[in-house]
């Protein structure tokens, strides 16, 4: 591993255009468990299965059995940014980095100080009355008893995208044209297994590719360069 982050440091250090993109694997080092890892959600025993509950049509048809999921499992406002998160703000304020685009919802980056983030799938921070539009803080919908409740008397909703719905307008096509300006694209965290997204990195020139992660994805068998390792035990060793 050490001759690989050799070799990306020096890359780092050639790169104009870094672009990140990340998933759950770059929270779980600030305690948030991820998808599909041995201990993330989708292998939690509950009432549904952890990808059915977070799903547009569970969210209408069973919105008390969503929230209780989402207050329980997804609520991360007291997370701390961690190293990856942290040493990736600084190489956005040194000049190096594009953008940051996740997958994530726990608006994380942004709390370490990164400021172009594409949150391909929308956040947590962010929350929707359904009826007419007023916006909530997610303090007030984690803290909610029940449904969280707008004043007027409609649900509110997260602004996450739910598996069956669209992407934020305008987030794929800013986060395609960055992938397409990158010279270097270090993808973090992430099983690629969710579409639309993982497309950006399977139809990308896989020559401008590393892939970090701590087990083997489908497509980390195919770029420049694969450590296979933790996204902290790489960062702490960057140099910017
Ligand atoms: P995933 O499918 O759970 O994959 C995570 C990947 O990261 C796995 O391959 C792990 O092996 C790997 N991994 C876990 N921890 C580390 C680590 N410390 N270092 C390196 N690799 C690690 O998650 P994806 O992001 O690929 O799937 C996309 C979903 C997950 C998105 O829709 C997210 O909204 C959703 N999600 C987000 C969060 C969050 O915001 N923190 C948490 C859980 C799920």
């Amino acid at each position: 591993m050490e001759e690989q982050i050799k070799i990306l440091n020096e890359r780092i250090k050639n790169a104009k255009n870094i672009v990140f993109f990340g998933g759950a694997g770059v929270s779980t080092e600030s305690g948030i468990p991820d998808f599909r890892s041995q201990d993330g959600l989708y292998n939690q025993k509950y009432k549904y299965p952890p990808e059915e509950i977070v799903s547009h049509d569970f969210f209408m048809k069973k919105t008390k059995d969503f929230y209780e999921f989402y207050k329980d499992k997804m609520n991360c406002l007291s997370a701390e940014p961690n190293i990856t998160h942290f040493k990736l703000a600084e190489l956005e304020a040194a000049g190096k980095l594009l953008s940051i685009i996740t997958q994530n919802i726990d608006g994380l980056h942004q709390k370490a100080g990164s400021k172009n983030v594409i949150e391909l799938h929308g956040t947590v921070r962010k929350n929707t009355c359904m009826k007419c539009g007023k916006k909530y803080e997610a303090e007030y919908v984690f803290g909610a008893e029940d449904i969280p409740m707008c004043e007027c008397g409609g649900i509110i909703k997260p602004e996450v995208t739910l598996f069956g719905e669209s992407l934020p307008y305008g987030a794929y096509e800013r986060a395609m044209i960055d992938v397409y300006r990158a010279d270097l694209v270090i993808v973090g965290g992430t099983s690629l297994a969710v579409y639309p997204a993982a497309g950006l990195i399977s139809g990308c020139d896989k020559g401008k590719v590393v892939v970090i992660n701590k087990t083997m994805t489908e497509t980390s068998k195919r770029p420049s360069m694969f450590i296979q390792a933790s996204l902290g035990d790489v960062f702490s060793k960057i140099t910017i």
